[in-house]
């Protein structure tokens, strides 16, 4: 991996590097457990709705011990209500660009995974832990609630009861029960995580770019619709991906024997 070029040297709360389509974006404030500051949450931002060209996936990780503390509490300082609205506000513009930007993004997890840190490895689209993660929402110890789009997005993967009880009790999921309630979508060892990131992340990356915008934009929210329109959003999407000339060139190439048939136990 080299460093990534252009406006990115700026992002210092982060570290970036490209290797061919994969983007690698590493949160970068070990000794504050990757704390997510305002000026982290506006970096993350930044770093994502200014992909460089040619990037077809992203791996998001942490460094240190741990992926991500959560929101930086020593920021919370006593806000008004106006005040308090827009900066969750900004963590959801920040997500959003991560959840709905330009390519899909692989969260390697390792360490605390809480509040915030869930938050953010919630709205990217596929999550890989070692043995060492573990998932909190310390909010309701804290006296405050989620604000980072986790009340949307972390019920979708584990239900709303369970992170009720987390909320309420300070439950903490371990790696294990995060993949058995859908967190987790790939367990491996710890010191494994990234390079099994970046293998996703490449694989993600050579199949059609349409495809993979289809996934990331139509799905979710076709999940939201009620039947007959979901079926209707779904036949447009659909229509939209066929009718690229990639989809054209990759279907006649298996009709003419020329790609990879599916088997069974694919995958990686
Ligand atoms: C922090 C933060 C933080 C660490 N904000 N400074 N999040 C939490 O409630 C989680 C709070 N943090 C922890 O429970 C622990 O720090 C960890 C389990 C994540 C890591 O423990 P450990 O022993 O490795 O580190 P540490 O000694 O606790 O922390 C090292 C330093 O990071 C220390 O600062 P220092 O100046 O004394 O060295 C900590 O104060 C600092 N630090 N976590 C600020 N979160 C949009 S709404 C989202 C709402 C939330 O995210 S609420 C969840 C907040």
């Amino acid at each position: 991996f080299a460093p990534a070029t252009g406006l990115l040297a700026t992002l210092d709360l982060l570290e970036i590097s490209q290797s061919g389509a994969v983007l690698h974006v590493r949160l970068n404030r070990p000794t504050k457990r990757n704390a997510i500051s305002d000026g982290l949450i506006a970096q993350l931002h930044t770093a994502f709705v200014n992909l460089p060209e040619g990037t077809r996936a992203v791996v998001v990780s942490g460094a240190g011990d741990h992926f991500c503390a959560g929101l930086d509490l020593s920021e919370l300082v006593e806000r008004d209500i106006q005040a308090a609205i827009l900066h969750s506000r900004g963590w959801h513009a920040c997500f959003d660009a991560v959840q709905f930007g330009k390519v899909p993004v692989i969260a390697v997890l390792h360490g605390a995974v809480v509040g915030g840190g869930l938050e953010l490895a919630a709205s990217c689209h596929l999550r890989v832990a070692e043995d060492s993660a573990y998932f909190g929402l310390p909010e309701g110890q804290r006296g405050i609630f989620v604000g980072g789009g986790g009340s949307v997005r972390v019920p979708r993967l584990m239900g709303t009861a369970r992170m009720t009880d987390m909320m309420l009790t300070g439950r903490v999921f371990d790696a294990d029960e995060g993949e058995r309630y859908g967190v987790v979508n790939y367990r491996v060892k710890d010191g494994e995580g990234l390079a099994k990131g970046i293998a996703l992340a490449r694989k993600i990356a050579s199949n059609a770019p349409m495809s993979a915008f289809a996934v990331m934009h139509a799905l979710p929210r076709i999940a939201e619709m009620n039947p007959g329109e979901g079926l209707f959003a779904e036949s447009l999407m659909a229509a939209c991906a066929s009718n690229t000339p990639e989809a054209q060139t990759r279907l006649r190439a298996f009709l003419e024997g020329k790609a990879g048939k599916v088997v069974k136990g694919a995958g990686l």
